[in-house]
Order: structure tokens, then C-alpha cells, then sequence
């Protein structure tokens, strides 16, 4: 069953598959759709650009590789833009620029450029990368999954290092949707784009197709890496190392739409290049925040937050620190979202 499964996303993929504490439930259906969903499909809507049988496959499978969707060109307008930001010569407001822990623990000097930067996030104020993210080639499929209202937030250009030895540029496998306050869940979507050729050597996405359809935001936490992890790459704990997963392998250009409830990480970078992607996570412009005290989630708005505020320098005191979580949610949701299609309605909280 599972290999007959794993035959027809390989057919889709046109490559070989390869081979404690007590919490209360997080609701992944809360919140109001405000896009009509038919009794066929619950993952995506009428009205993008996907084919009846592109639903399908999403649905089944919670992911979709749409081939040679960015041109090149665009694509080196952004990893140019990528290099200047990492060599100080343009600054973007409200970025996140990460490390790799191995560089981080060296306490080397590094150089100013983007051999020392593993990711840059919350690029959301960046008008040249927003170009991204505020695409039609993009935003013609992500309607299939929000609907016509259409916001943005978690931009991030990712370029995976050369692994220093320590395993470190590996992703463990995750949910998107533990990070994520927004609901409803359904009408989440990240896009993914392949900046260059990726495959198994340079640390392709890995997924664990139909596990979107499970439903639930499984527990996370820093795995138990001998060379450490990176800040904030939380991994699922409890999983099932024999469910058989999927290597994306991908030409750059290429995007994969995938569910944030869809497992995957990405693996070890074992060659000499820096792997870059560049991706958004997109949901409906009226989607509702919620609270997630107490539920699974907490750990990690809470760590989020924490990496915002301390990264614009508000100390302990600062009253950020005193508002409520759910507060603080919706006021980091709302500073870095952006309405990138249709009507600019409120959030919902
Ligand atoms: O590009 C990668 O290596 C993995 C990205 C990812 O899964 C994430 O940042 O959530």
C-alpha cells in the first residue's frame, strides 16, 4: 500500500522515492474560513491556479512541486540582493539574520558575507525580496490554498552550509504550524523555491507525504545532536523513524507548495556549495489569532517572541515582557505580516 503510494509521488515527482509533560490539545480547525470549501477537497479552494488532478494530489499528499515556476533571472536578482544584505551594504528593517551553531559556538571571527549566514528571516520590509513573495506566478497557485485574501509572514532565504562535521546543517523534521498562531490551518501554505539544484547531496527538502492529514501539531523540541542544533530548529519527538519519506529533489526555479502540518525537514549539506531557497508562508488576510498557552505551541511562540525582542535590544523590563502571550502574537503577527493579494481585511483575535 505504502509503496504503491510512494510509486505515484514519484510519478508526480519524476523521481526515484528514497527509500512527559501533560499539554492541552492545540485546535488546528479554529477560526472562520471565509473561502468556501467543497465536500472534495478540504486542503484547497476554487479559484487558483491548480488542476483538479493538482488538487488531488495535494490533498492526498499535503505537498505539490510546481517545475520551473521562477525564472533564473529573478532568482539572481535575489541571491545578488541576498549577498549585499550579508556584506552590510543594504539594511532591511526587522530581519533576522542566523548562524550556524558551529560558527556561533567557534566564537571565530567571521567575515562579513554570506558565508557566515545560515538564514535570513522576516524579510517582510525588504522590497526586492518581497518581490518573492508578492509574485503572480506565486500567488496564482497560493490561491488554491488561502482563497483570494492573501497575506504573507515567516519569509526567510535559507542557505544551507557546506556541514562542518558536526551535522549541524541538517533540519529536523517539523511541523511549520507549531510556529504558526494563525488559523485556520487549512488555508496556511508555505512556498518553497529552489535557488539552484538541490538533491540529497546538498540537502534537499525530505517530506512524509499524507502526514498533513493526521490533523494534529505534534510536540517538539531541541533533538539530542551531538554537534548541536541550530536556534529555534525545533524537531518532532516522538517519530516514527521507519514511515517512509520523500526527497524532494528540485532544478532551480522549481517551487513545492506544501500544508504546515506536512512533516519534513531537510538533510546534511555534504557538498562544498551553499544550498539557497527562498520561501513565504501565506494564509488568509482575515485569519484569527489564538492563544496557545498551554498548548504545544507554547514553547515555541514563546522562544519567537523572545528572539524578536531580543533582538531589538527591549530588555526584561520593557512592557512587551508584561503583555500576554496572546498579545504578543498578534502584535508580532501584525508587524510582519503584508497583504500581498485581495481585500486587506482584519485580523481576526
Ligand atoms: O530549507 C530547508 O532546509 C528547510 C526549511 C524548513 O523546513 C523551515 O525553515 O521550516
Amino acid at each position: 500500500m505504502a509503496a504503491n503510494r510512494l510509486q505515484t509521488i514519484a510519478q508526480h515527482l519524476a523521481v526515484a522515492p528514497a527509500g512527559g509533560p501533560t499539554v492541552r490539545a492545540v485546535p488546528t480547525s479554529g477560526g472562520l474560513s471565509s473561502v468556501p470549501t467543497s465536500q472534495e477537497f478540504r486542503y484547497t479552494v476554487d479559484g487558483g491556479a491548480l488542476s483538479h488532478e493538482q488538487r488531488k494530489f495535494y490533498e492526498e499528499n499535503g505537498f505539490i512541486v510546481i517545475r520551473n515556476l521562477i525564472s533564473d533571472d529573478k532568482l539572481d536578482v535575489y541571491r545578488q540582493h541576498f549577498e549585499a544584505i550579508c556584506r552590510g551594504e543594504v539594511t532591511v528593517p526587522g530581519l533576522t539574520i542566523m548562524k550556524d551553531i558551529s560558527l556561533v559556538k567557534s566564537k571565530a571571527k567571521l567575515p562579513k558575507d554570506s558565508t557566515s549566514v545560515t538564514k535570513i528571516q522576516s524579510f517582510q520590509d525588504d522590497p526586492v525580496l518581497m518581490g518573492y513573495c508578492a509574485d503572480p506566478e506565486i500567488l496564482q497557485y497560493v490561491e488554491s490554498f488561502s482563497g483570494p485574501n492573501i497575506s504573507v509572514a515567516h519569509t526567510m532565504l535559507i542557505n544551507k552550509p557546506p556541514d562542518p562535521g558536526s551535522k549541524s546543517s541538517r533540519h529536523p523534521l517539523h511541523q511549520d504550524m507549531y510556529y504558526f498562531p494563525w488559523r485556520p490551518t487549512d488555508r496556511v501554505v508555505c512556498a518553497w523555491t529552489a535557488m539552484e539544484h538541490v538533491d540529497r547531496s546538498n540537502g534537499c527538502l525530505v517530506v512524509l507525504p499524507g502526514s498533513h492529514r493526521e490533523g494534529t501539531i505534534k510536540e517538539h523540541g531541541y533533538p539530542q545532536w551531538e554537534g548541536g542544533v541550530n536556534y529555534l530548529y525545533h524537531g518532532i519527538l516522538d517519530f516514527d523513524e521507519k514511515t517512509p519519506r520523500v526527497h524532494l529533489e528540485m532544478e532551480k526555479g522549481d517551487t513545492v507548495f506544501f500544508h504546515p502540518i506536512l512533516i519534513h525537514g531537510s538533510g546534511m549539506n555534504r557538498t562544498k556549495g551553499f544550498r539557497k531557497a527562498i520561501s513565504g508562508h501565506y494564509f488568509q488576510t482575515d485569519s484569527t489569532v489564538i492563544d496557545v498557552t498551554g498548548t504545544v505551541q507554547e514553547k515555541a511562540i514563546r522562544e519567537t517572541i523572545q528572539m524578536l525582542l531580543k533582538q531589538r535590544r527591549l530588555g526584561k523590563d520593557h512592557p512587551f515582557n508584561k503583555m500576554s502571550l496572546k498579545d504578543m502574537a498578534v502584535m508580532t503577527t501584525k508587524g510582519r505580516r503584508r497583504v500581498v493579494k485581495g481585500e486587506p481585511l482584519p485580523l481576526q483575535y
